[in-house]
């Protein structure tokens, strides 16, 4: 496995290439040009500029998180094609570019949602949080604003400003679209791509549904086991595959990621690897990445993406904000960098004791 780590860009992140640099164990970069909207064509030197900085600081770019969905591709809407060349376009520059790994959801407008992202632990450090008796509370309408207010400033991954500015249109939009149509649409989209996917060896690695249920009567199709084989199913392709996020599946205590990795194994194309801990029925909170502080096994999740000879890059996830660091909720530095020395150690021991 190759241990990377999220930025999000200069101007976007806290955290530098140089302080990643001293991280040990982190080889790649995940990355994204976080400017860009859904749906437009990633213009070949801001790809360019965007290798060299990373190479430049001595890593290689081990994938792109993400290139996100236009809304019309995922409601199949009559002007789908033209935002899917476009993704054609972008995904054979980035090919170019020697880029070999693309992230991204299928969410319905929006992408991974928390009540909270900076609760209160009794530490002192702050995590984000999912409460579906406050969801209940707030208005759909008012959910941009209810996540930018505690975002410390900056951009949320997945929240573009421009697109949720239009929310009543996107729901409007999303009205009638059911699990079937919504796969109907993925099957499509993913159709359409694998032809340049295959081209440039381009693996596809679609992120689950973060939480794992629907959010505002909001259709949701990567919830568990099944959902992941019927997607993998919809187009089989090696290069049509996974993210495994530890953190999204593991929202719901009845998904056993373990199963879930020896089930979907050689389609797993990228981890995400972080814990949490459940209050209650759809009620929970991020913790740091060792099992004793969530309700993870995380030794058992890693031993068995080591057991089934996945190889690919895998990071750490959100992490507590600690030490007073101020950044892009659960996208710090210090303790995802705790993460990596944990999950690395695992790694080391479950590898030496094989
Ligand atoms: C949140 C992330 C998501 C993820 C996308 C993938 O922190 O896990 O925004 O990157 O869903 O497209």
């Amino acid at each position: 496995m190759q241990m990377t780590m999220r930025w999000f860009g200069t101007g976007y992140d806290s955290v530098t290439l140089e302080q990643i640099r001293q991280v040990p164990g982190v080889s790649g970069i995940i990355t994204t040009l976080y400017g860009t909207q859904p749906g437009e064509i990633w213009d070949k030197d801001a790809v360019t500029a965007m290798k060299q900085t990373v190479e430049a600081a001595g890593f290689a770019i081990a994938g792109i998180e993400s290139v996100n969905i236009h809304d019309s591709i995922k409601t199949g809407s009559p002007d789908r094609d033209r935002y899917i060349d476009n993704y054609i376009t972008t995904l054979s520059r980035l090919g170019e570019a020697g880029i070999h790994l693309i992230c991204y959801n299928f969410m319905a407008i929006f992408d991974w949602t928390r009540s909270d992202l900076a609760k209160l632990r009794s530490d002192g450090a702050t995590v984000m949080s999912y409460d579906q008796k406050l969801i209940d509370q707030i208005d759909p309408n008012s959910m941009f604003e209810t996540m930018s207010a505690k975002s410390n400033g900056f951009a949320l991954a997945g929240w573009e400003p421009e697109r949720l500015a239009r929310l009543k249109e996107l729901f409007a939009l999303y009205k009638g679209i059911t699990a079937e149509k919504l796969r109907a649409n993925l099957k499509y989209f993913l159709e359409a791509i694998m032809p340049v996917c295959d081209k440039y060896d381009i693996n596809m690695a679609m992120h689950p549904d973060d939480p794992g249920w629907s959010v505002f009567g909001l259709v949701r199709i990567m919830k568990n086991k099944e959902d992941l084989l019927t997607m993998l199913h919809l187009v089989d392709n090696p290069h049509n595959g996974l993210t495994l996020c530890t953190g999204s599946l593991g929202t719901n205590p009845a998904n056993d990621i373990p199963d879930i990795i020896r089930s979907v194994k050689d389609r797993i194309h990228f981890a995400h690897l972080r814990n949490l801990r459940h209050n209650g029925p759809g009620d929970f909170e991020e913790s740091a990445h060792l099992s004793a502080d969530g309700s993870l096994d995380m030794f058992a999740i890693v031993k068995a993406l080591y057991d089934s000879g996945f190889n690919g890059p895998v990071r750490p996830d959100h992490g507590r904000a600690i030490w007073g660091e101020v950044s892009m909720p659960g996208y710090g530095l210090y303790d995802r960098a705790l993460g990596i020395s944990y999950l690395s150690g695992l790694l080391e021991a479950i590898e030496k004791g094989s």
